[in-house]
């Protein structure tokens, strides 16, 4: 039955909504749009936010914005123009910028969150306890009701990538925020316990292994990123992505995170990568180097420091038409919570015969 045919029992329709309506019940009206689409229909638009608009925009913001001990934080939100809030259907990326002196004071909420150093080295956070201290490349957990601060004493403003499932927690109606009852938490003995427990990834204390499926680490330093990358690189390439890697959980092997994956890749000199259309929305940004994505058509021309959002079931490729250097993408997607709720699918595009 197509869908646009008018519905023979239109007046019947109609004349039922009022009364449905006062037992807080209705039926499809003439008016309403369909149910289903065929295919994700999504309001996220593929954006690319540049390095050389944001940068200003955050000297402003670190400059003009004050940082009062509320627990606030100062940030440049990554507002995707097709949504009402957020970067993508499920997540928000916000880049943080921290003064010399600054403290972000201990809060916690049901949002998973996560940081990846952008700028600056030698800010600590510590979370439920545990301090670390993050360097440009790294990345650090906050999962979902972990307590967490930030401290800087540098020279220069730092900065860093926010990632939080806002708009997956808000759509499930499961919003709790709660104030530190101090600026700062009390730090543990061994401040960084799960890294010396979990950090190799291949040996850890025998007995201690946590009853849960959630990760027990809280850092994946750069170097450790990087040289792990460095040993993919004598994988076969990945036909999408050249070389790539998760951030997985060492105790499950899957993602670091319930809701969120996060993926480094290099893509080499002349790398051209395969289309690929999947639900679920992703944000990249550029860690160095240069390369284009096409997505639907449309090139999008991305260099060191930039973000590119890719609408859901979009088809993309990515590029690197230089001949000598590489670029290095770090990735945050949402397919660990896409997967587990049954709604993750993609699709290859077939290869054009030669
Ligand atoms: O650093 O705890 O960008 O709670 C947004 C909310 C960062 C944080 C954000 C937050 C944080
Ligand atoms: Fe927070």
């Amino acid at each position: 039955m197509a869908q646009t045919a008018p519905m023979e029992d239109q007046a019947a329709r109609l004349a039922l909504r009022e009364d449905l309506a006062r037992f807080d019940c209705r039926i499809a009206q003439p008016d309403d749009p369909p149910l289903f689409t065929r295919s994700p229909n999504s309001a996220s638009q593929t954006t690319l936010w540049r390095w050389k608009d944001l940068e200003p925009l955050l000297e402003r913001l670190g400059e003009q914005l004050t940082l009062d001990a509320g627990g606030q934080r100062r940030t440049l939100r990554l507002q995707n123009p097709g949504l009402p809030f957020g970067t993508t259907t499920t997540f928000w990326g916000s880049i943080q910028v921290i003064l010399p002196g600054e403290i972000a004071g201990a809060h916690r909420h049901t949002a998973n969150a996560f940081r990846f150093i952008l700028k600056g080295s030698g800010a600590t956070t510590t979370v439920n306890g545990e301090r670390y201290t993050m360097n440009e490349g790294d990345l650090v957990l906050t999962p979902g009701m972990t307590w967490h601060d930030h401290e800087y004493h540098g020279e220069t403003p730092m900065i860093w990538l926010d990632v939080l499932d806002i708009s997956l927690m808000r759509s499930m109606h499961a919003t709790f925020f709660e104030p530190g009852e101090k600026i700062q938490q009390e730090v543990s003995a061994v401040p960084d316990a799960s890294w010396r427990k979990w950090g190799s990834g291949l040996m850890s204390p025998p007995g201690q292994a946590p009853r849960t499926a959630d990760n027990p680490l809280l850092v994946y330093p750069h170097e450790v990123a990087q040289a792990a990358l460095q040993a993919a690189a004598g994988l076969p390439p990945d036909p999408f992505d050249d070389v790539v890697l998760e951030y997985r959980n060492p105790l499950t092997g899957g993602p670091a995170m319930r809701t969120m994956g996060m993926r480094l890749q290099t893509l080499r000199p002349g790398m051209r990568g395969r289309a690929r259309r999947h639900t679920g929305s992703k944000l990249y940004y550029v860690v160095r180097g240069e390369g284009a994505t096409i997505v639907e058509g449309r090139t999008y021309e991305w260099s060191t420091g930039d973000f590119l959002t890719i609408q859901p079931w979009a088809w993309h490729e990515h590029l690197n038409r230089s001949s000598t250097g590489e670029a290095t993408l770090f990735q945050v997607n949402d397919f660990p919570a896409m997967s587990v709720l049954g709604y993750y699918f993609e699709e290859e595009r077939a290869e054009a015969a030669s």
